[in-house]
């Protein structure tokens, strides 16, 4: 394919002032919480950086005498742990040692953001887009844009559900996350001898495929099980988030509830200080049963600790497979429209060796719950 020279203009500029933005915002960081914040992966710059990045991007456009691919990634944010894994899977993958010239965009969760963000990527002409989509609609427009440009685009992590103008996906499943997450409990309390669950739900981002997948997964088995779902409010898939609907609900539904749904560790981060706050026993030990999703390192600890009874994996590290979709674009090769990266479930105790589900697929699949090991901690995101 042949290269495009990155033009650093108006356009380059607004995304960093946009990356600058980002940063107003807390990034949240946990006393749990072992990965890096959004600061340490770089991914987020200061009003005071924005001048010299844009210096930087000037003198890396500078080097890149047209031998470089290159690519415009608009990221969701810096919210969680999983997503700062997935920023330094992409930034290591598309290094300018592998071939590439990428320029990275922190959207904090903002939907306009990110559109403009990809808008200025095709403004600049980069050789190929990949988009982590915050919410799955509002696509069809600036996807066309980027398709009338020649610009092909990658999805990766969540989907863009209303439009299919892009040339491949790579992510999980994250329906099948939540109905794993249904069957596990249903085996999990029936072992218990619990007959009646009642369940708080932390959800994630509004909109976001993330967080439909996992509700819809969890909410089939609510239904078919008659499981009394008393509450779902979002925590944003952050700690703050978590923590703030989890005091709330402590106040509301004391003594009420036994089971506390999060749909990403960093709310279950937040979600177990409030419940320490508030006395209410959690865990492995205690009256309230704890289910996560992500299983990043931080998470999978608290699981080995017994925090969280059971983590149900999301795997952020989708840059290697990324960069090769991208090299075999740029050598005029097909590749799969859709990619599923591995998804192991995790548990403190073997209660449950393994959970049977229909999965989103529509197949019966029958998948092991690994009881976690310090070793599985270390070798964590
Ligand atoms: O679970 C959460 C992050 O899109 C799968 O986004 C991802 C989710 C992940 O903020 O931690």
């Amino acid at each position: 394919m042949k290269r495009k020279l990155l033009a650093i203009g108006l356009g380059a500029l607004m995304a960093i002032s946009m990356a600058a933005c980002g940063s107003g915002s807390s990034a949240t960081s946990t006393a749990a919480s072992s990965a890096a914040t959004a600061d340490d992966t770089g991914s987020v710059v200061t009003d005071t950086d924005a001048q010299s990045l844009a210096q930087s991007i000037k003198e890396d456009a500078g080097t890149n005498d047209g031998s470089l691919i290159t690519v415009g990634f608009s990221q969701v944010g810096h919210e969680s742990d999983w997503r700062t894994a997935s920023t330094n899977s992409v930034k290591e993958a598309f290094s300018k040692d592998n071939g590439f010239d990428l320029q990275f965009v922190d959207c904090d969760n903002n939907s306009e953001t990110q559109l403009q963000s990809v808008r200025n990527f095709i403004q600049q002409q980069v050789d190929y887009i990949i988009i982590d989509p915050i919410v799955s609609t509002g696509w069809d427009t600036v996807l066309t844009e980027a398709q009338d440009a020649d610009i092909p685009v990658i999805v990766i992590d969540r989907t863009i559900d209303d439009s299919d103008k892009y040339t491949a996906w790579i992510g999980t499943d994250t329906k099948n996350e939540g109905l794993a997450a249904g069957a596990w409990l249903k085996d999990y309390a029936k072992a218990k001898g619990i007959s009646d669950l009642n369940i708080l739900v932390i959800s994630g981002t509004t909109g976001s495929s993330a967080q439909i997948g996992r509700t819809e997964g969890f909410d089939q088995y609510v239904k078919s099980e008659g499981w009394n779902k008393l509450d779902e409010q979002t925590g944003d898939f952050t700690q703050d988030g978590g923590q703030q609907v989890m005091e709330s609900y402590c106040k509301s539904y004391a003594g009420k509830f036994n089971v506390v749904v999060c749909q990403n560790d960093n709310e279950a981060f937040g979600a177990i200080d409030a419940m320490k706050a508030a006395g209410v026993s959690y865990g492995a030990d205690g009256d309230v049963i704890v289910i996560s999703f992500d299983a990043c390192k931080a998470g999978l600890q608290m699981v080995l600790d017994g925090d969280i009874n059971a983590d149900f994996q999301c795997n952020p590290l989708q840059g290697p497979d990324c960069a090769k979709i991208v090299k075999a674009l740029d050598a005029g090769q097909d590749v799969e429209k859709e990619t599923f990266m591995a998804e192991p479930w995790y548990a403190h105790d073997d209660t449950v060796k393994s959970v049977s589900y229909t999965n989103n697929a529509g197949k019966d699949v029958t998948e092991d719950m690994i009881v976690v090991t310090q070793d599985i901690v270390d070798a964590g995101y």
